[in-house]
Formats: C-alpha cells, sequence, structure tokens
C-alpha cells in the first residue's frame, strides 16, 4: 500500500490494542512516531531506498509463483514477518532494534493485504500500464493508492483519520462486526491436509505459541541463512489477498478508465476490507504477543 493505506492500517490497529501491546507501541514509538502504529506504519517504505537498508527492500512483497503462496525463498514478507516476530519480544535486542521490529511488523503486516504484493505477475502488477482517472498509472500503484486517493476525496474529506474512523466504527458495530472471528482465525481451507488427516481450528495464539516452541531463541539473526519458517496465520492472510488478484485485480477491462468505471466500484469494498481486516489482525498479533492473547 501507499502511506494512506498504511497508517489506517495502523490507525485502525491502534483501536484494538490490550494494555501490555498499547504500552509497549507508546512507548517504544515515542514522539518521533506520535506513539501511533497510524504514524509508525510508512517508517518501512521511507527507510528502503536508504542505502542503510536497502537489503529491506525485498521483504514488502512474497513474488509467489504459485498460486497460491506457501513459502518464498530468502528474503520475503513472509519470512519477515517470522523475523520481527521473534525481534520484538526479544528482550536481549536493544530498544531500537525493537523499535525497528515494530515499525517492520506494522507494515508488512499492512503490505500482506495489498493482493499484488503476494503475486509475481507483471512484477506485481508494476509492468501493468493503466489509466486512472485520466492519468497513466499501472496495476501495482493503482492499488497501492490510485484508488484509496480517490476514494478519500470522494468519501472521507481527503482525510486518513476519518477513513480510518469509520473503519473502526464497521469493526465495532456495522458490517465487518461479524466477520471479526473468522478474521482471527488461521484455519486455512485451501492447505494440504494435515499429516493426521484432521483440521482443527487454528488461532493466532496457536500459530504463535508453537512458533516460540519450535525455534531457539537465539536464532534471532537467522533470517540472514533463509533457514527461517513462515508462521502459518501470515500464510493464511497471503493466500486469502492473493485470491482477490483472481477475482478482481487482475479482471480489469482493457481501454478503458479503471477509476471511472465498475472496476473502481467493484475494487473499493476488497481495499477497505483488506485495510480494515489488517489493522484487525496487526492488534490481535501484538495483543498475543505482548498481552497473551487476542
Ligand atoms: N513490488 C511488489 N512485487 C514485486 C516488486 C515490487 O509487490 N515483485 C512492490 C513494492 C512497491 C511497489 O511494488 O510497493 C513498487 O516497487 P519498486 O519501488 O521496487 O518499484
Ligand atoms: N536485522 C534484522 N533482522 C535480523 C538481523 C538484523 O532486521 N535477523 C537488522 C537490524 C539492523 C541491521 O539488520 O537494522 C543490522 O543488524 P546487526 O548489526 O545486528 O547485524
Ligand atoms: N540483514 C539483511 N536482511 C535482513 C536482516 C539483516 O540483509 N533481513 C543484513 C544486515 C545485517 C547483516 O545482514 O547487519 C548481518 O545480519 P546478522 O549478523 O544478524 O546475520
Ligand atoms: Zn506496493
Ligand atoms: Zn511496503
Amino acid at each position: 500500500w501507499g502511506a494512506i493505506g498504511h497508517e489506517a492500517v495502523g490507525f485502525v490497529a491502534m483501536e484494538f490494542l490490550a494494555p501490555n501491546a498499547l504500552s509497549f507501541v507508546r512507548s517504544s514509538l515515542g514522539s518521533e512516531f506520535d506513539q501511533s502504529l497510524g504514524t509508525g506504519a510508512t517508517w518501512a517504505d521511507d527507510v528502503k531506498s536508504e542505502a542503510a537498508f536497502r537489503w529491506s527492500a525485498d521483504l514488502h512483497f512474497v513474488d509467489a509463483e504459485d498460486n497460491p503462496p506457501s513459502s518464498c525463498r530468502g528474503f520475503c514478507i513472509l519470512t519477515a514477518i517470522a523475523n520481527y516476530t521473534t525481534r520484538v519480544v526479544q528482550t536481549s535486542l536493544s530498544a531500537t532494534q525493537r523499535q525497528q521490529a515494530l515499525l517492520f511488523l506494522d507494515h508488512f503486516i499492512g503490505d500482506i493485504g495489498q493482493p499484488l504484493h503476494v503475486e509475481a505477475d507483471a512484477v506485481g502488477g508494476n509492468d501493468i500500464d493503466v489509466t486512472c482517472a485520466g492519468s497513466r498509472t499501472n496495476l501495482h500503484s493503482l492499488w497501492d493508492s490510485g484508488m484509496i486517493n480517490r476514494l478519500l476525496s470522494a468519501n472521507y474529506r481527503n482525510s486518513v483519520t476519518v477513513w480510518a474512523d469509520a473503519l473502526v466504527t464497521r469493526i465495532q458495530s456495522g458490517d465487518f462486526r461479524s466477520l471479526t472471528s473468522s478474521w482471527l482465525s488461521c484455519t486455512s481451507t485451501t492447505e494440504p491436509a494435515r499429516r493426521d488427516g484432521i483440521t482443527t481450528t487454528r488461532t493466532i495464539e496457536d500459530d504463535l505459541r508453537s512458533f516460540f516452541l519450535n525455534r531457539n531463541v537465539s536464532d534471532v539473526s537467522e533470517i540472514s541463512s533463509n533457514a527461517i519458517t513462515p508462521l502459518e496465520c501470515p500464510l493464511v492472510w497471503a493466500r486469502e489477498s492473493n485470491a482477490f488478484d483472481c477475482s478482481i485485480v487482475f479482471s480489469y477491462p482493457s481501454f478503458s478508465d479503471l477509476c471511472t468505471s465498475a472496476y473502481f466500484t467493484n475494487s473499493v469494498p476488497v481495499i477497505e476490507e483488506q485495510i480494515a481486516k489488517q489493522g484487525y489482525r496487526l492488534a490481535a498479533w501484538l495483543n498475543v504477543l505482548f498481552d497473551g492473547s487476542t
């Protein structure tokens, strides 16, 4: 996502943090980031072009050649979430390292909900030229920011906080409310049957518990050795996002302006659900890490 999408994910998450997660977020981010995941959410994009952080540029997506994505070699968004999940709670790391881990999680849990960040065709859609409201852009950028900009100017007074507040209200008491328990369940309907043939309900708590049990806490730098295994919940999120590529993202009409056609009105509900959902999941993730449950 572009800056507005990321900020909205962070502002939504702020409204659902449990007490310990909230206090860690506020003290770790500090005045530099307004003590807010909303303000902090764009840091990872701000630094990725700097020489000191060039290594992080490939962590923003997974070039899934298979549909749905189930793994990634080396650095990608799935291994990045695993790496920074370990590091954010690693008390042996410095405050700066843990702040970076939090800022990366804040950003990557947003990006994994962007359908074009979990597929490889046309370099995540960057190589597909399209038109939005008379301006030439590409399909990736249209989804990162082009349609969000138009949506905010049409419905939300051009304000990311007005948009985020509206999404929070939909989660608390509107049409998203009945979906929130499914948003936190990582039981995949598409993954191959498990060895015992039984598919049990998996929660974020289960996923993080087995992740921390099955690893050596001294392995904090294993992302550099290509050995890190993605968690199951982010894999489910990536597959879910990837499914929108076939159902809507790549079903664009040729030769028409995508922002003044049915493509825009069909895409907006997907964008709003993905942003709200990833914000809610980001809060739940931090709540399990810092408070022990969602
Ligand atoms: N991107 C992607 N998949 C790729 C390459 C890039 O999702 N294979 C994303 C990262 C940025 C956007 O596309 O959000 C533009 O990438 P860049 O800044 O590298 O041109
Ligand atoms: N780093 C990271 N993940 C790791 C190891 C290191 O993001 N598993 C980052 C933290 C610092 C940079 O790399 O920004 C340098 O780390 P170090 O000096 O600890 O190798
Ligand atoms: N590094 C990287 N990608 C990461 C994390 C770290 O390229 N995701 C770089 C920066 C670190 C260097 O690798 O300084 C060595 O990391 P480590 O010593 O932790 O293995
Ligand atoms: Zn992008
Ligand atoms: Zn990004």
